[in-house]
């Protein structure tokens, strides 16, 4: 297993893209103030150039005019003479203006308040300055904590580094919708700044390899920047997570050296890991690579067979996260961890055949159908027409203990109503044709349903619609939820967005969200595959 991990990890290191980088520069200031029309309360103004000469107390904000991920360097400049005592500064960075509209002390999440980019520095030599961070923004704040005489700050620059060779993005055809046009733009920077020597989750927070994250990044970057150099890197380096009885991690870390925690398995995560490789195989017809990652599959596949429970219903790992699914407050998991283990069966079902393992394929075939019948028989509630969750109170004590919620349900109702719930059943052929159509829409419609939060479960919903045949409602979906973000004014889609609902946060504080988020590029996968020939 040893061998099998070093050869992985050999394979990963083989396929790291190399980097692009490109030059951004910047004189404009913008000033940030309340907003009520704006999502966040608070927009970025126009007011004209940055400052010539800056004295103690001063401060202003620089705005790059796009996203940036990179590292930054600017000149100060005390007209030759001698500087008597460093320049001190305080910066602070901002994907969107309502990171700086917020003082980062009134920071009241749950994640680390490090993650905030913030930063004081001293500078003791006149002349150009690069700070040694990288960081993720389009605003950059500047305040002069002291400086011994009036001095000049100028020549802001950036520059930013993708894997992505934004060269070969092919845009739209003329005579494309704008709208259409305009969420791909936003789609192609989310994705472009999280693609660095691995596909990150977030480049301002997390920047880890997610396998959720990494199946979506990957099927949208084929799509726009052809990297499957970077996709098989990152197959290459969940495949060296591979343990015998144990999920794959979540998540893992490629510095300072490769390692994930122990901890981490996410069911559904590993499920979609499988689901990739078929992906990626279905793309690129890579044999030799399929080889290398069958035996992973086959082990990820087993753990989920191996662990149904006596009704034939997939169980959530003890002691470790409860699935994932979405982040939408109190949702009940079982269901849909369920749906995506039947539509992962069914996308590996091909690659065993291609593997020449008939008799695999066959047992698949089965235990297929019957996790299907398993759904119908245990988790679908007749009378509603739809799959209300009650199968898993059990199971969600152990969900609440890994990521708390406080359980959402009406007292003296039957069960939960989630469209997540409804969607993986859709995608784990359990619903289809209009039963399908009527549960997504009751779900969809019901004031009192758990909805979804994440554009990654909204990536899910339109696959469901996509499914179902429902292109127009596919379409029609894109266009109302990222198409909002993009009437806000999002430069690169966001982690977390709930129209109207500014405060939701899956950290307990939205100043903590990836406003570059990678699960939220997927639009364009939709519109260059569906909707634009
Ligand atoms: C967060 C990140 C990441 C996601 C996990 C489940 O930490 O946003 O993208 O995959 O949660």
């Amino acid at each position: 297993m040893q061998d099998m991990k070093e050869y992985y990890l050999q394979k990963a290191e083989e396929n790291t893209p190399p980097l692009f980088y490109e030059t951004v520069k910047s004189t404009k200031a913008v000033e940030i103030v309340e907003d009520k029309n704006a999502f966040f309360g608070c927009s970025a103004f126009d007011c004209g150039e940055i400052p010539a000469v800056v004295k103690t107390g001063d401060k202003f904000v620089v705005d790059f005019g796009r996203h940036c991920v990179g590292r930054v360097s600017l000149h100060v400049w005390d007209n030759g003479r001698y500087i008597d005592a460093p320049v001190r500064l305080k910066l602070r960075f901002g994907e969107v203006p309502y990171e700086l509209y917020r003082d980062n002390a009134s920071y009241h999440g749950s994640l680390c308040a490090s993650w905030l980019m913030e930063d004081i520095i001293n500078i003791d030599r006149i002349g150009k300055v690069e700070l040694p961070r990288r960081y993720s923004f389009r605003y950059l704040e500047v305040t002069v904590l002291a400086t011994p005489r009036p001095t000049r700050l100028y020549d802001f620059e950036v520059v930013c580094e993708t894997s992505a060779d934004v060269s070969k993005l092919v845009p739209l055809p003329a005579g494309t919708d704008p709208e259409l046009v305009a969420i791909d733009r936003v789609a192609a920077a989310t994705l472009r700044d999280c693609m660095q020597s691995a596909y990150e989750d977030g480049p301002k927070r997390d920047r880890r390899l997610w396998s959720g994250d990494l199946r979506l990044q990957a099927l949208t970057d084929h799509v726009l920047f052809g990297n499957d150099m970077l996709a098989r890197r990152c197959l290459y380096l969940f495949a060296a997570c591979r343990r015998d009885g144990k999920y794959l991690p979540g998540c893992l870390y490629q510095y300072p050296e490769f390692s994930f925690d122990n901890g981490m398995e996410i069911p559904d995560y590993s499920m979609l890991y499988c689901t990739s490789i078929a992906d990626y195989y279905e793309k690129t017809g890579d044999t030799e690579t399929l080889t290398d990652l069958f035996p992973v599959v086959k082990n990820e596949i087993g753990i989920a067979i191996d662990t149904l429970d006596e009704n034939g219903i997939a169980t959530l790992p003890e002691g470790g996260w409860p699935g994932f699914i979405d982040w939408a407050p109190g949702l009940e998991r079982v269901t849909a961890v369920h749906g995506a283990y039947l539509y992962s069966l069914e996308n590996v079902i091909p690659l065993a055949e291609a593997m020449g393992e008939t008799a695999l394929a066959e047992k698949w075939k089965q235990v297929l159908a019957a996790g299907r019948a398993a759904a119908m028989k245990h988790l679908f509630d007749a009378e509603s027409g739809a799959f209300i969750n009650t199968y898993e109170k059990q199971q969600q004590e152990v969900a609440d203990a890994v990521v708390p919620q406080s359980a959402v349900r009406e007292a003296g109702s039957r069960g939960q109503l989630s469209v997540q719930s409804q969607v993986w059943m859709v995608l784990g052929g359990v619903l289809a044709g209009e039963a399908g159509v009527q549960a997504l829409k009751m779900a969809l419609a019901d004031p009192k349903s758990v909805k979804p939060v994440t554009p990654y479960m909204h990536h899910y919903l339109v696959e469901a619609w996509v499914k179902l045949g429902r292109m127009d409602e596919a379409l029609a979906h894109i266009k109302a939820y990222w198409g909002a973000m993009v009437r806000y004014g999002a430069d690169t889609f966001w982690e977390v967005f709930v129209d109207g609902k500014s405060e939701v946060s899956a950290y307990n504080d939205p100043l903590m969200h990836s406003f570059c988020h990678a699960w939220s590029c997927s639009p364009s996968y939709f519109i260059r595959k569906y909707f634009v020939k």
